[in-house]
């Protein structure tokens, strides 16, 4: 039995000893969580979004705990884990009370009279079954709660899986679970590393919701498809920031320092890139440079920056800021500061060959750059790999979601930043290599239950016009349909020219109460899709 020692980045102090998950634990955990998954299935939407309220209530109750324990793990500020960890996770549990039953409600489907004389169509969402989600040590409460709020919400059960680096939240996560009144086996945990992830997926789960880095998104993907099993995968970004002359330059310096060292900048959505109009460019610089020297270092309530979570990452932003200052960029002073705690550095006279540029940075680093010309930026910011979030400021808001709509993110936000993701209505996620697949909003919803298309005929006819037997006239026959259906010319004159075709699907084409009933009322606004 392997043990996972929990080691605080605050202090070197020892959270908590973790037992390692055995594969038997995992397929074991797999097989209780497939019959809670079934049990709660089975309970009605509106009943399981009052028995998820509880989840708010509990959070609120021992929110200064939670705080502490996310604080203590991560290494974060506390008004970081209250408000990037927590805040968000009350948001997103309310906003399914609210609307999951709307959102996952059957929604009815138009249905052609000619094609389906009489019959009704629709769409049920089920739930996946269980969901096992392999979740990171930056948010790791926010990222994994709400990931799970969104499976149970959809009628799955979940297996989670925290990072090794966040075992505490993990057994935190837990323990709120414990306290509602769910099936037995329905929220679960496993204990482990990369490997365990491997177990996991291998212990065949019916979705796999993965947050983390690149590299092992693709290793994720290539285990669940040997199943197969479907994925969403969010795997971080380069985040651009641009800002415009016009822009109000104090409140985006301000968003800026925000969102490019929130989380010591260990957020997938952080600013990575920051790209200011020449006009304004020295200025704006030194403004960031002034800015900069008044972020506090520290922990509890008191600091702005906490500390790095781990070595590991503090090793990755040393080769970068090192990398960097060996090939001609500037820096505003040191980043080693001490302990696992760095310095907010902004760099300029950065170059794209410098891997500040190329690589997910995830630490307190701030490169800026000039540029001339919206077009050229555009082309800037598009520029790599990842395409997560971007941010644009400008007084002139036109200019800015002009700009905006052109990007290739799967999120941006107009003189705001970072805070868009944490609206509950937006679906959140990337394109390019940042991943795929949403959760947030009623699509991140849809996302973890499967769409099942019914159709009912009410056909009282011996047999369809399409069933055997084929003959030269009944193809003679169809090509009329099709041309009375699709072929150009107004109504009258499709029916002329196929009169004697039409003649032959007579005794199918007739109305059905039922039918009619349904394609009139998904005409009316508050019947159609969420
Ligand atoms: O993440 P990993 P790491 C980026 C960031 C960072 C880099 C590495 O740039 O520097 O990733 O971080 C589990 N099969 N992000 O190494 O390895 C692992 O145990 C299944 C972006 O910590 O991606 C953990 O639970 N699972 C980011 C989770 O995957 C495996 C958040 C993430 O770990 C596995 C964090 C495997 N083969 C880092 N190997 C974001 N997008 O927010 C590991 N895991």
């Amino acid at each position: 039995m392997s043990i996972i020692q929990s080691i605080s980045p605050i202090d070197g102090k020892i959270l908590g000893e973790f037992e390692a998950s055995l594969p038997e634990h995992i397929e074991q955990a797999l097989q209780s969580a497939r019959s809670a998954a079934k049990q709660w299935e089975a309970i009605e939407v509106k009943q399981r979004c009052r028995i998820l309220a509880q989840f708010s209530r509990i959070l609120l109750a021992e929110i200064d705990s939670v705080c502490e324990v996310i604080s203590r793990t991560t290494g974060k500020v506390l008004t970081e884990a209250l408000l990037g960890e927590a805040y968000p996770v009350l948001d997103i549990a309310k906003y399914y009370e609210k609307h999951a039953a709307r959102i996952l409600r059957n929604q009815g489907i138009a249905t052609s009279p000619f094609a389906f004389p009489g019959a009704t169509a629709e769409i049920t969402r089920k739930p996946y079954g269980v969901v096992a989600i392999i979740s990171p040590w930056n948010y790791p409460f926010q990222i994994t709660v709400s990931q799970i709020l969104s499976a149970l919400f959809a009628g799955n059960a979940v297996v989670f899986k925290p990072s090794e680096l966040s075992l505490p939240v993990g057994q935190l996560i837990m323990d709120l679970f414990a306290k509602l009144e769910l099936p037995q086996g329905l929220v679960q945990w496993v204990v482990g590393d990369g490997q365990c992830g491997e177990q996991l997926i291998d212990a065949s789960p019916d979705l796999v919701v993965f947050t983390g880095s690149l590299n092992t998104g693709r290793a994720v993907m290539q285990r669940a498809a040997q199943h197969p099993i479907p994925v969403i995968l969010e795997l971080g970004g380069k985040d651009a920031m641009i800002v415009f002359e016009d822009a109000d330059l104090e409140r985006t310096r301000d968003g800026a320092l925000y969102g490019a060292f929130c989380n010591s900048g260990q957020a997938c959505v952080s600013v990575e890139r920051l790209y200011v109009l020449e006009g304004c460019y020295e200025k704006f610089r030194q403004m960031l440079c002034d800015g900069i020297a008044k972020l506090k270092i520290g922990h509890g309530t008191e600091g702005d920056l906490g500390a790095m979570t781990s070595k590991r990452q503090i090793e990755i932003v040393q080769k970068q800021y090192d990398d960097a200052l060996a090939k001609g960029a500037k820096a505003s002073g040191q980043l080693e500061f001490e302990g696992n705690y760095l310095n907010p550095v902004v760099l300029w006279d950065v170059t794209p060959d410098m891997l500040v540029m190329q690589e997910e940075t995830f630490g307190p680093l701030l490169p800026v750059i000039p540029f001339i010309s919206e077009d050229e930026v555009i082309q800037f910011a598009n520029k790599g790999d990842f395409g997560l979030n971007a941010s644009i400021w400008s007084t002139d808001i036109a200019k800015a979601e002009r700009v905006a709509k052109q990007l290739e993110v799967g999120n941006w936000s107009v003189n705001d930043v970072l805070k868009n993701v944490g609206h509950p209505g937006l679906p959140f996620g990337g394109v390019k290599k940042s991943g795929f697949g949403r959760y947030h909003g009623a699509e991140g919803l849809r996302n973890f239950t499967y769409p099942v298309s019914g159709l009912t005929s009410r056909s009282h006819l011996a047999k369809e016009p399409n069933w055997f037997p084929y003959s030269e006239e009944r193809y003679q026959q169809f090509k009329g349909y099709i041309d009375f259906v699709y072929g150009t010319g107004s109504f009258f004159q499709r029916i002329k020219r196929n009169w004697q075709a039409l003649q032959a699907f007579r005794e199918y084409s007739a109305f059905d109460l039922k039918q009619r009933w349904q394609n009139l009322q998904l005409m009316l606004p508050w019947k159609r899709d969420f």
